[in-house]
C-alpha cells in the first residue's frame, strides 16, 4: 500500500494522521488533530485540508450503533462579528468563577493592565500569576505558585474554576498541576497565532488576538457588569506570604536574601530548575522584572541570555542559576560584551538538586553518581581568569556581607557570588517549607507564628 500519511501535501493546508485509539489519550489526541484540521478549512483563506484515519487489520464489522459526541474548539477572530463576541460576552456574564491565568511575559503595556482590570471587574474573576508574569494590577493573585505549593488538597478543590482563560506564555507547573487536577468545564486561549493549544484537555475556544483586544472586546461587548467578587475572595484567602518564614542556610535561603536586596528597576533572569522554581516562592520588591529563557526548559542558554540582556541594557542584571546550568552554559561569559553591571548569584550545591529533591528519598543507590552527578567544582578559576570580581558565600553571615556588593552600580567590573551549599540540606529545606517533610500540619504552625 502506498503510504498515505502527508500524501497530499502540496496541495492541503493542513494534514494531520490520526493513530488508531487505545486510550483515553490517544482519543484527546485524536479529537485535538481533527478539530485542528477542520479549523484551518477557513483560517486565513480557504482550502482543503487531509485527515488520514490509520486503519489497522481489515473493517468487516461496524458494531458501533452511534458516534460519541466530541468536543468542538471554536476559532474567533478580531474581525468576527458583533454577534459572535456578544454571544462570548453573553456566555462569560453566565459564570462565577472565571479564572485568568497569565502566563509568562514581558512588562503587560498600561493599556492592556488597564483592558485587564476593567474586564476582571466586569465578570468578576481572579487573576493568578506567578512572578513570570511581571504582573500587578487589581483583582490579580500574585505569587499563587507559592500559595498553591503549601495548600492542601482540600483547600485547592474548593478553589474549582468553571472557566480557565489563559494568555501569553508558561504558567510554572504547581498551577498548570492545579488546574489539570481540579478540571475546569472549558478553558479558552487567548494567542495572537491562533494555535490550538490544549494543554487542560478541555479547550473549547481560541481567540486569535492580543490579549489587550480581546479584553477591551469582550468588556465593551457586556452590559451585565458584576461586582461578584466572592471568587477573587476566595484565592486571596489562599494567599500565604512566605517572605518572613525563617530558613536554614540553603540555596533556598540565598535567593530569599537576595530578593529582599535586588533594587527596584533591575532586571531578574531565572535559570531553568531549581531556581526557576524557588523564586516563585518570594516576593521581589516592586518594579524589578523577571525573564526566563524558559525554551523547553532546557538547562542551556540561561546564562549566555542574561549575558546578552546585560550587553543591551544600562541598569543592573541579575541572574540566580545553579551549578549544572552555569558549568553548561560556562562560555556565554567568555564574551567581550560582558556589562560590569551583570550580577550572577550560582548557587552551588555541588549537583543537580531538582533531582535530589524530588528521588532523594526514594534510597536510590546510583543518585548522587548517576543522577544527580555529584561534584566539587567550583566556578573561581574560571570566573577570575576572565576578570570579573568573585565573591562567595558558605554561610548566613558570609552570605549577608556579599549581598549588598552585589547592588553596587558603579562596580567596574562584573560579579559574581558563588553560594555554597548541599543538595541533601536543600532539598530538606524546602520539603520543610512546603510541609512535605513529613510533619504534619508543618503551614499551619507556620501560619500561627506569621498572622
Ligand atoms: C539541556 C538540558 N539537559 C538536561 C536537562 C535535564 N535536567 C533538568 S534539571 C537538571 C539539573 C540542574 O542542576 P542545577 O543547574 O545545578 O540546578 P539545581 O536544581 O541543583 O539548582 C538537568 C540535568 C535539561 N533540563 N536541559
Amino acid at each position: 500500500m502506498i503510504p498515505q500519511s502527508g500524501i497530499f501535501e502540496k496541495i492541503v493546508k493542513k494534514h494531520v494522521s490520526l493513530p488508531e485509539v487505545s486510550s483515553d489519550d490517544d482519543e484527546w489526541f485524536c479529537n485535538r488533530l481533527i478539530n485542528e484540521a477542520l479549523l484551518e478549512l477557513d483560517h486565513h483563506g480557504k482550502g482543503p485540508v487531509h485527515i488520514n484515519i490509520e486503519l489497522y487489520g481489515t473493517l468487516t464489522k461496524f458494531p458501533t450503533p452511534s458516534l460519541p459526541n466530541a468536543r468542538k474548539i471554536s476559532r474567533i477572530m478580531e474581525r468576527d462579528s458583533v454577534d459572535r463576541w456578544r454571544s462570548c460576552a453573553q456566555k462569560l456574564s453566565e459564570k462565577r468563577r472565571i479564572l485568568l491565568v497569565y502566563g509568562q511575559s514581558f512588562l503587560p503595556s498600561d493599556a492592556e493592565l488597564r483592558a485587564l482590570e476593567l474586564f476582571s471587574q466586569a465578570f468578576g474573576c481572579a487573576v493568578v500569576s506567578d512572578n513570570l508574569s511581571n504582573l500587578d494590577c487589581i483583582n490579580h493573585v500574585p505569587n499563587v505558585s507559592a500559595s498553591l505549593d503549601m495548600a492542601s488538597d482540600e483547600e485547592k478543590r474548593a478553589l474549582l474554576p468553571e472557566l480557565v482563560i489563559t494568555f501569553h506564555g508558561h504558567a510554572l507547573p504547581s498551577l498548570q498541576k492545579f488546574i489539570r487536577a481540579n478540571s475546569p468545564a472549558e478553558h479558552w486561549h487567548v494567542t495572537e497565532d491562533g494555535a490550538v493549544v490544549d494543554q487542560f484537555k478541555v479547550l473549547t475556544n481560541v481567540f486569535e488576538c492580543s490579549a489587550e483586544a480581546f479584553l477591551k472586546r469582550l468588556s465593551e461587548e457586556t452590559n451585565n457588569a458584576t461586582s461578584a467578587k466572592a471568587y477573587f475572595a476566595e484565592w486571596k484567602a489562599l494567599v500565604r506570604g512566605s517572605s518572613d518564614i525563617e530558613l536554614q542556610f540553603s540555596d533556598l535561603y540565598a535567593i530569599k536574601q537576595l530578593f529582599a536586596c535586588i533594587p527596584p528597576n533591575a532586571a531578574l533572569h531565572l535559570a531553568n530548575s531549581s531556581c526557576v522554581r524557588h523564586a516563585q516562592l518570594f516576593e521581589l520588591n516592586r518594579g524589578v522584572r523577571i525573564y526566563c529563557n524558559r525554551g523547553t526548559n532546557g538547562i542551556d542558554g540561561s546564562l549566555s541570555t542574561a549575558v546578552g540582556y546585560a550587553a543591551a541594557s544600562d541598569g543592573l542584571t541579575y541572574i540566580i542559576i545553579g551549578d549544572l546550568s552555569f558549568f553548561y552554559d560556562m562560555n556565554g561569559i567568555w564574551n567581550r560584551h560582558v556589562s560590569s553591571k551583570l550580577r550572577i548569584m550560582l548557587t552551588n550545591n555541588g549537583g543537580a538538586g531538582i533531582f535530589q529533591y524530588a528521588l532523594g528519598q526514594k534510597g536510590l543507590q546510583t543518585l548522587n553518581r548517576n543522577i544527580a552527578v555529584a561534584h566539587t567544582t567550583s566556578a573561581k578559576g574560571w570566573i577570575e581568569s576572565l576578570g570579573f570580581k568573585y565573591l562567595s558565600a558558605r554561610n548566613e553571615e558570609e552570605l549577608n556581607r556579599c549581598l549588598p556588593e552585589l547592588a553596587n552600580e558603579e562596580a567596574t567590573a562584573p560579579i559574581l557570588l558563588e553560594v555554597f551549599t548541599s543538595m541533601e540540606n536543600d532539598a530538606a529545606v524546602l520539603r520543610k517549607m512546603l510541609g512535605k517533610d513529613g510533619v504534619k500540619g508543618t503551614w499551619s504552625k507556620i501560619k500561627r507564628r506569621l498572622f
